[in-house]
């Protein structure tokens, strides 16, 4: 590979795993790793330090290490981006514009941009949600999703724009730490378990949310991006699902593994985000354009986390 791949917010909690994964396909040199701000810990060969709102910066990143396929990763999730719409909205559009615009220009010439299940709303069917539904999304965080989507498909259109895009579900994963959204109860249920043996969670026991386990959602994303272009046929962004579960079954899960852990709920403005969000997605046309099948279950997915966050845990303490 001649080019470079850029990572658009790599210290966040895809981004850290994303760009693990692209290196071992294509090598460090490779994938170019930057954030707005220098990780604490970790390796800074290959990172760049960028703001994605500035344009020069990009550019001069996107020339000097010949870049041709940007992932888009930074953004405010839905918890933060309530507190502060209208910089959320600043953040979520603008860096989607400036990258969009460096595809237009023909200066790179791929793009991935996350969406999410937040594009859905209160009004949207919530089992087993289709791809093409009634979107009404009630956060900030939302609306700047299914506009983001609307504005993919329409650089693809107008402008030939190779963009791919996922509707993710809530992540969770032992590598990195969630970054403000409504589903990050899922991840921090896992630390409390193993720190403390018991978790507050901020969402009621019967809140059923769509999720995925990271290395899922990261072999979707690499899946989706080398799909021979013409078999793309869904330029917005594609429903991805995972596994559906509620705060109540996950902590049960975590009991057969932990048997003293106990949880008890505390709901907070988290709980009416979640409440105007699906609780199962229908990803057919994912199966159908590419072949997308998740493989890790509530089980299997708990198993691997707690194996797995255990030592990573011991590690940071010592
Ligand atoms: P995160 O908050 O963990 O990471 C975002 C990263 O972007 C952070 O490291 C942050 O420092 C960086 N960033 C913020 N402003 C920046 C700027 N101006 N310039 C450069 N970098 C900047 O988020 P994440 O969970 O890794 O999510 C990544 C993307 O995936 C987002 O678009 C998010 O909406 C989407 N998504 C995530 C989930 C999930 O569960 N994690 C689900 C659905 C969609
Ligand atoms: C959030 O909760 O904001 C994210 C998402 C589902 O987009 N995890």
């Amino acid at each position: 590979m001649n080019h470079s791949i850029l990572v658009v917010g790599s210290s966040g909690q895809i981004g850290t795993e994303l760009v693990e994964e692209l290196r071992k396909i294509y090598g460090n040199s490779k994938v170019i790793a930057s954030d707005i701000s220098k990780p604490s810990n970790s390796n800074l060969e290959f990172f760049e330090e960028l703001d994605i709102l500035n344009k020069e910066q990009l550019l001069n990143v996107v020339k000097k290490h010949n870049v041709k396929e940007v992932y888009l990763l930074a953004a405010l999730l839905s918890a933060t981006a309530e507190k502060n719409p209208k910089f959320a909205w600043e953040l979520n559009m603008n860096s989607l514009f400036n990258v969009l615009d460096l595809a237009k220009d023909k200066i790179i010439n791929k793009v991935f941009w996350p969406s999410s299940i937040a594009v859905f709303g209160p009004t949207t069917p919530k089992i087993e949600t289709p791809q093409l539904t009634i979107m009404e999304p009630s956060t900030v965080y939302g609306i700047s999703k299914q506009v983001g989507e609307r504005w993919c498909e329409y650089y693809f259109n107008k402008y030939n724009v190779d963009v791919r895009s996922l509707r993710y579900p809530g992540l969770i994963g032992y590598k990195s730490s969630p970054g403000g959204g409504t589903t990050d109860y899922a991840v921090d249920i896992f630390h409390h378990a193993i720190k403390r043996g018991a978790y507050e969670c901020f969402l009621q026991k019967n809140t059923a949310l769509p999720m995925m386990y990271m290395p899922d959602a990261i072999r979707a994303t690499i899946e989706l991006m080398n799909t021979p272009s013409e078999n793309v046929k869904i330029r917005s962004s594609y429903n991805l699902s995972g596994i559906s579960f509620t705060p109540e079954e996950i902590a049960e899960e975590i009991k057969k593994i932990i048997p003293s852990f106990s949880i008890s709920y505390k709901p907070d403005f988290r709980q009416q985000i979640a409440d105007s969000w699906p609780q199962s997605i229908n990803d057919s046309e994912a199966n159908r354009d590419w072949n997308w099948q998740a493989k890790y279950n509530l089980k299997t997915m708990t198993e691997d986390m707690i194996k797995n966050l255990v030592p990573v845990l011991k590690q940071n303490k010592n």
